[in-house]
């Protein structure tokens, strides 16, 4: 089964902050999880790279956009990896080919009908690189996400008949109450829709930087018709010589942020019934990390908190749990560094850490180095139950906080049990032997079972204990009835207590 999912495109007039890195961690999470359920997943992300923002970046710093486009771009492509994203392709929308194939939708928008030229006047905010409607616009006639004045502007451009979609529009809110989650961010999309669909507009008079409008030289189309695009145009040329269009069509989710859920939740599902195509399955709107002062954080505000310091010291399997288990996903909340720490040692170093460092001790120590192949508990079985179809329907709904909390419930139950059962004490009683055995089987088993579980969210560590559990090829998610005999090697704790630097 194919699945397609896809992070909003990151502007590069600044560089990456926490918040890029959440967004694409919680969509890698996903992308993941979908993979290890056995689905053909095509994940996508990149770089939003025309528009005013860019324009007035790169002249402010006295370089053309293309250098400044290029310059961040390679940044964010480069925090990837670091953050151990699986991303199967990493759009630029100066690509050549994105160009071409989004200007080929728009010209059948076009064509058939949706656009007229017009005047347009309004309140613009240029960071949002957006014409602000009255009841957004915030006292002192200034932007509500970025704060600053708005500036007073008037031009002759094309218009997108966004009015056109009103009856299509809610006829689609009312057939598909998951089209957008979570139900809070699709009631207000409803009531935005709801409040009468103005026309916007499509292209920009006095700006070069972006894609040349085909049938009007003069413009370059307005950025966000440019950049929503890339969801499309990347499978047509994302694999050299292979269009993937047929095979991933219509996203199954779109992973946005809050602030940009007009375009994605509005103009997106417009725009693609304009252009014949088919809408995506689900968008899912996250919230915001907020930063120590309880404001967004972003590049303008400048509160930006570093991941890369984090990433250094800990690595990127530390950062992904944080922020999925601090943050529930979907609402906003704050983030520090203290927290981080607070986690790390609780959550991480002690009741995970030790669970892993203590099961492979005590396999080897007790059984020899070989997971023992007798039944495992029932009891424990019992409850490891409903862990996996809890979790793929969590998932299911990008629910990834409740679903690592779900895992995390049975980390702890493990914990528990070790102490239950104190295989120390059976181990100074020889004719308590097979009850050890069982003991350690069970917990063999169960450390098998939550790790496999948590290999979306922690791929590295992950990896290195099923290898040293001997598990590496035992992917049943399930909690199996028997121990399978595998053969356990040595690992160093698998979250130290204050790891120094990486080299
Ligand atoms: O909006 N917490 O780009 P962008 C959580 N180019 N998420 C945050 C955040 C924070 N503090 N700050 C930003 C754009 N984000 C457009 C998207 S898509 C066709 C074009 C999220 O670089 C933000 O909500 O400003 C968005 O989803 C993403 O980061 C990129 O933000």
């Amino acid at each position: 089964m194919a699945f397609y999912i896809t992070t909003a495109i990151s502007y590069v007039n600044g560089v990456p902050h926490l918040g890029h890195a959440y967004e694409a961690i919680a969509t890698d999470v996903i992308a993941r999880h979908r993979r290890q359920i056995g689905e053909d997943v095509f994940f996508l992300t990149g770089t939003d790279e025309h528009g005013e923002p860019v324009a007035d970046a790169a002249r402010a710093q006295g370089i053309e956009p293309q250098a400044l486009a290029d310059r961040n771009s390679a940044r964010f492509k480069a925090l990837m990896p670091q953050l151990e994203i699986s991303n199967d392709f990493f759009i630029r929308t100066t690509d050549q080919q994105h160009k071409q194939r989004a200007a080929e939708v728009l010209q059948r928008v076009h064509d058939r009908g949706y656009t007229y030229e017009g005047t347009y006047e309004g309140w613009y905010c240029p960071r949002c690189a957006d014409f602000k409607v009255e009841n957004e616009i915030l006292e002192g006639n200034r932007c509500p996400i970025h704060e600053i004045v708005l500036t007073r502007e008037q031009e002759q451009n094309w218009f997108f008949r966004l009015s056109a979609f009103q009856e299509p529009l809610e006829r689609l809110y009312a057939e598909r109450p998951d089209f957008v989650m979570p139900a809070h961010r699709y009631n207000e999309a409803r009531a935005f829709i709801g409040s009468g669909l103005e026309d916007v507009s499509l292209t920009r008079a006095h700006l070069s930087w972006g894609i040349e409008v085909p049938w009007d030289r003069s413009q370059v189309f307005y950025v966000w018709f440019d950049a929503l695009l890339n969801y499309y145009t990347a499978l047509w040329y994302a694999r050299p010589g292979e269009d993937l269009t047929a095979r991933y069509w219509p996203a199954n989710f779109h992973v946005i942020g809050k602030d940009i859920l007009k375009f994605h939740t509005v103009f997106w599902p417009a725009l693609l019934m304009a252009a014949e195509l088919e809408l995506p399955r689900h968008v899912f709107v996250h919230g915001f990390l907020l930063a120590g002062d309880g404001r967004k954080m972003s590049k303008s505000l400048g509160n930006v908190l570093d991941p890369f310091e984090v990433l250094e010291r800990y690595g990127a399997d530390a950062l992904r749990h944080y922020l999925l288990r601090e943050v529930s996903f979907g609402q906003d909340g704050p983030v520090s560094p203290d927290g981080f720490q607070a986690r790390y040692d609780a959550e991480l170093a002690n009741e995970y850490g030790n669970l892993a460092g203590r099961t492979l001790n005590m396999l080897e120590r007790y059984c020899g180095g070989v997971v023992p192949e007798v039944a495992t508990d029932a009891a424990l079985r019992e409850e490891f139950a409903g862990l996996f179809a809890r979790v793929d329907e969590l998932l299911g709904t990008a629910e990834l906080s409740a679903a690592l909390e779900e895992i995390w419930r049975h980390v702890r139950r493990l914990n528990r049990y070790v102490e239950e059962n104190a295989p120390w004490a059976l181990a100074k009683d020889p004719g308590r032997a097979d009850e050890l055995a069982g003991v350690l089987a069970s917990l063999a088993e169960g450390l098998r079972a939550v790790t496999l579980a948590l290999v979306p969210y922690m791929p590295v560590k992950t990896a290195a204990l099923l290898a040293a559990l001997g598990a590496g090829e035992q992917n049943e998610r399930s909690f199996a009835s028997h121990g399978w005999g595998g053969r356990v090697s040595a690992l160093g704790p698998l979250f130290p207590k204050d790891p120094a630097p990486a080299a």
